[in-house]
Order: C-alpha cells, then structure tokens, then sequence
C-alpha cells in the first residue's frame, strides 16, 4: 500500500535535512539519521497502530500526536490517537483534535486492535498514564522523544535531546522521508515548537528550530494568529486564577527562589481548568534576581502537582528527580503527597542544593 504513494518512496535514500543540520558532528548525525530510519521503518511495517503521547497534554504533546496521526493517514494506515486526558480547549483549532480518543471518559473499553504503538513527548513508558491498560505487553513501541530524561523504552527510539520540542524531531523525520507537508500538518507541528520553546523566547530555541518554523511558515502557517490564540489569549477563569494566586507570591530571603500555590478551592471558585494553569509558575520565576519558581497545584485527593522554572543555571530537573519527576534543565514537574507547608519546605531544600 506505501508503494503506490510517490512521496515516501525513496524515503531510505534521500537525507536532505542533515547536511545543514548540524555540521561537524557526523557521529551525532550519522547516528540520529539512522533512528530516523528505523523510525520510519517501524511505521511501514506495521498497519494499525495506536498513537499516545503523556497525560496531562501540552502543546508538543497534543501536536506530536496529530502529525503522527497525519503521516499515518496520509500512508493508509489505520491508527487511534488517544490521551489520558481531555486537550485542552486552546489547542481545538488544529485538524484531528476531535478524534482523539479520551481515556478517563472510556477507562475499561479498549481501543480498536492495533498492532504496534508510538508514544510521543514521554520521557518514560508510564508518562502515557492509564492508557498503559489499553496495551499489552507484547506490543513494539516506537518512543519518539526530547527529553534529556527519556530512558528509551521500545523497539526503536528517536530521541533528540537537544530538540526544542517532538514536533521538531517529528519535521525532521518527514524531511528526511522527503514527506510534502501541507498547511495542516506544518501548522500541527508549529504548534508544538511555538509551545514548547515559549514563543521562540526559550534557551531552546536554536538556529535550527527557527530554520524549521521558517519552513513551515513557508508551508503557509499563519503564525501570528496561532502566537496570539496560544500566548497571549486569556480565558476569564484564568485570569481570576492569576489575581488569586499571585496574592499568595512568596521568596526567599534572598529572593533566589519563589513560589506560588493553587488551591481546590480556587478552581472550583473561579471555575478554572488545569489548563488555565499554564504558564502562572513564570510569575515568580520571572523576578529579577529569582533563579528557580516553583507552583504548587493541591489536588483534591491531597496530592501536590509542582512545577518549577529555573532562569538560571540551576538544574530543576535534577529537583524533580528527587522526588520521582524529571523533564528538562529549565521547566520540570513533580508529585509530592505531603501537607502543601512540608512541600514547600522541601522543595526549597532541594533548590538550596542546586544553587
Ligand atoms: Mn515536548
């Protein structure tokens, strides 16, 4: 069936992106050009496939999922996208959004059967959540990924840990299969480099991200309205969200470290969704002379979602690992089950160390 589709059929010769991609390091290269063939091996070989990325989605995570599931269209496949939890409204406008499936609201009924599973944006098999129950054991994993973190899991890995975002290892691997995007697919995968390099304005935001938003710019991505639509618009519960916890903001004597907290309460009486939460842990990361903020969202079962921002060297990662999460050098997440007064402390503790 792949053969009858002209755009894929010399996808094993042509590497048209690695020349200019990073030159002088040939072993990085050669090595990151071949995952990326058996990456697209992994896909032909198999015909139904379930496509997952980790709970909670973000950007990257929601726009990994969709360019996964438009390149196993546009090659005959059969696929079910899926994610623990519901996306979050602001990333509606891409194509495919509704037809990813909602694992919470259908806990025991298994997905139509597939045959293999690609996970995008998770550093670690069980960062897929509950939708581990729709899978069984014998199932290959391809693991597409850019977490420093990620232990690569599955029978082949594509990870680039210097990638911004998965959406720019998953543009590499279309270029390098000589796969044509159209306005939809480069705005899904602009999405999640927009997202996860925080408009452009990140460390991560390297020569060849900023090469790749051009190409997709040259797609046709109106990349204005999707800046303004995911930076910029505020919902009112998020709004009310920011007046309240803002009201909370605590430092440090030294003013190296700060926090904020989000209670159940809070969201409740605001009528704020996780997803208002995005982006309140840079308020304190964002004061001068702050080196590491941190938000404490309190669930109602007690346990406490942290988020922490460096502006610095420091390495939160590293902080999220102590407490059994990771994530990257600059933003990481954790799961604490202590009082919200213990995991302050504790979290500071741990920041102390990195300073
Ligand atoms: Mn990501």
């Amino acid at each position: 069936m792949l053969n009858s589709n002209p755009s894929n059929s010399n996808a094993h010769e042509s590497a048209p992106s690695l020349d200019s991609f990073e030159s002088g390091e040939g072993q990085v290269l050669s090595t990151y050009g071949q995952d990326m063939n058996q990456a697209l091996q992994f896909i032909k070989n198999y015909d139904r496939f379930l496509v997952v990325a980790h709970v909670s989605p973000d950007g990257d995570a929601i726009s990994s999922t969709l360019a996964v599931g438009w390149l196993l269209r546009k090659w005959n496949k059969s696929f079910v996208m899926v994610n623990e939890n519901l996306v979050p409204s602001r990333l509606d406008f891409m194509e495919g959004v509704s037809d990813i499936h909602i694992c919470e609201q259908h806990p025991d009924e298994g997905p139509l059967s597939f045959d293999a599973v690609i996970c995008v944006d998770c550093a670690d098999y069980e960062r897929i959540g509950s939708v581990t129950g729709w899978i069984q054991s014998h199932v290959p994993i391809l693991n597409i990924d850019h977490h420093p973190t990620n232990n690569r899991y599955g029978e082949v890995a594509l990870i680039r840990e210097d990638a911004a975002a998965t959406a720019e290892i998953l543009f590499d691997l279309f270029e390098h299969g000589g796969i044509v995007l159209d306005v939809e697919a480069a705005t899904i995968l602009y999405t999640g480099l927009l997202t996860d390099t925080g408009g452009f304005r990140y460390s991560n935001t390297t020569p060849h991200v900023m090469e790749t938003a051009s190409k997709l710019l040259q797609v046709g991505v109106q990349g204005n309205e999707i800046a303004d639509r995911l930076l910029e618009r505020m919902s009112y519960a998020q709004m009310l969200l920011i007046k309240r916890s803002l009201a909370r903001l605590e430092f440090t004597d030294d003013r190296k470290i700060a926090w904020l907290y989000v209670t159940p309460e809070d969201m409740l009486e605001t009528g704020a969704l996780n997803e208002d939460l995005e982006g309140i842990v840079n308020y304190p990361r964002n004061v001068e002379g702050v080196q590491v903020g941190f938000l404490l969202k309190v669930n109602e079962s007690g346990r406490i979602k942290v988020s922490l921002r460096s502006s610095s060297q420091v390495n939160v990662a590293k902080v999220a690992q102590h407490f059994g999460g990771g994530g990257h050098i600059r933003a990481a997440g954790c799961t604490l089950t202590v009082p919200l007064e213990q995991a302050i402390e504790a979290i500071i503790e741990q920041v102390k160390e990195q300073l």
